[in-house]
């Protein structure tokens, strides 16, 4: 087939829901738009570890530290999914993550945000694993069939993640005034962080056209947010906590709530490398990468001394 055919055939397949495999013919645009979007994923998914991994040593309870570790851990788990999907593309990890360390791989703006008290660990699950939840609900049915299935078991997790989140600020909200004062400082601070979480308005996106044609992205930034605004404000009533913007109101004719402006020079500022915790974030992330490297070569030791042992037995 020419270029021209195998083209149209991909298309043809995408506009059919059919889902491209590794092995599949796929434009290198496509290729390269993947491995942008799952690795700049799994990135997220590793370096959001660190805001949460700053309280498990200070959980106020054995519960609390059980049920905040076995979220971290999923976290690391996720990482891991998502590596694997983009390594089905042709790409190392290694190459991946000396990528992000450069400074030429993303990861998201949310996690350059600091966790200074213990209700940061409510509202990061309820916020940032729900925005997170909104975007990857819609990425399980995202055209490439191994990003499309490490989401689903992603999905749930999360879910456990957003709820575990808004239950430690309920119980915030029902105890002391200072504890009801730290959970809506709490709010007040991850609110808008949370919503740049989904990338620049729709006119400014330079990826989202490309991305819906090919069908990786299936909703746009703006859509997704709204959908996540509307959602969470109802929640936030409940708690009896004020989200952060006068401009919020419901809006009977359009059937969503409108909201104020977001501080886009906040978000370049941060995506660019100068938020409040990038540069720990990233040499963090840098120690333990090569304070890990014993167990890499130790498992790569490992694996090589099996295949070996398994050649002989077959000879
Ligand atoms: N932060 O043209 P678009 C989680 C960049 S997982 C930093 O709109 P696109 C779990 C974008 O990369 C959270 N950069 O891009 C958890 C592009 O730059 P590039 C992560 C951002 O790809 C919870 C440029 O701006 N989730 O939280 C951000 O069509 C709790 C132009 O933007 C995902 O990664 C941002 N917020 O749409 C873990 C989901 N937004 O690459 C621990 C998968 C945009 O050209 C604790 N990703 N940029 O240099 C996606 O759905 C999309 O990539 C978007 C951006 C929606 C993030």
């Amino acid at each position: 087939m020419s270029d021209n055919q195998l083209t149209k055939h991909f298309q043809d397949q995408i506009d059919q829901e059919v889902k491209i495999e590794p092995k599949d013919w796929m434009p290198e645009g496509y290729r390269q738009m993947l491995i942008r979007q799952i690795s700049q994923h799994a990135h997220s998914e590793v370096i959001g570890m660190l805001p949460e991994g700053n309280w498990i040593s200070r959980a106020p309870s054995l519960r609390r530290k059980v049920a905040l570790l076995a979220k971290v851990q999923d976290e690391a788990g996720h990482g891991l999914y998502l590596y694997s999907a983009a390594e089905t593309l042709g790409i190392d990890r290694d190459e991946l993550i000396a990528q992000l360390h450069q400074g030429k791989a993303k990861y998201s703006s949310i996690f350059n945000y600091p966790s200074l008290t213990w209700a940061d660990m409510g509202a990061i699950g309820w916020l940032v694993d729900g925005a997170a939840i909104m975007n990857q609900v819609m990425l399980t049915r995202t055209s490439y069939g191994p990003y499309a299935r490490a989401m689903v078991r992603i999905c749930k997790e999360e879910s456990f993640h957003q709820r575990q989140g808004y239950e430690i600020l309920l119980t915030l909200v029902r105890g002391s005034e200072d504890q009801k004062a730290m959970a809506q400082d709490s709010l007040n601070r991850w609110w808008w962080p949370a919503l740049m979480m989904f990338g620049p308005n729709d006119e400014d996106s330079v990826h989202t056209q490309q991305s819906m044609a090919w069908k990786i992205k299936r909703k746009t930034n703006d859509e997704l947010r709204q959908q996540f605004i509307d959602a969470t404000v109802p929640q936030a009533d409940y708690l009896g906590l004020k989200v952060p913007d006068p401009d919020l109101k419901w809006n009977d004719e359009r059937g969503h709530y409108d909201f104020g402006p977001i501080d886009w020079d906040e978000f370049w500022q941060v995506v660019k490398g100068y938020g409040p915790c990038n540069r720990q974030r990233m040499r963090d992330h840098i120690a333990a990468h090569e304070e890990g490297a014993w167990v890499r070569e130790a498992a790569l030791a490992y694996a090589e001394k099996r295949a070996a042992r398994l050649e002989t037995a077959v000879a």
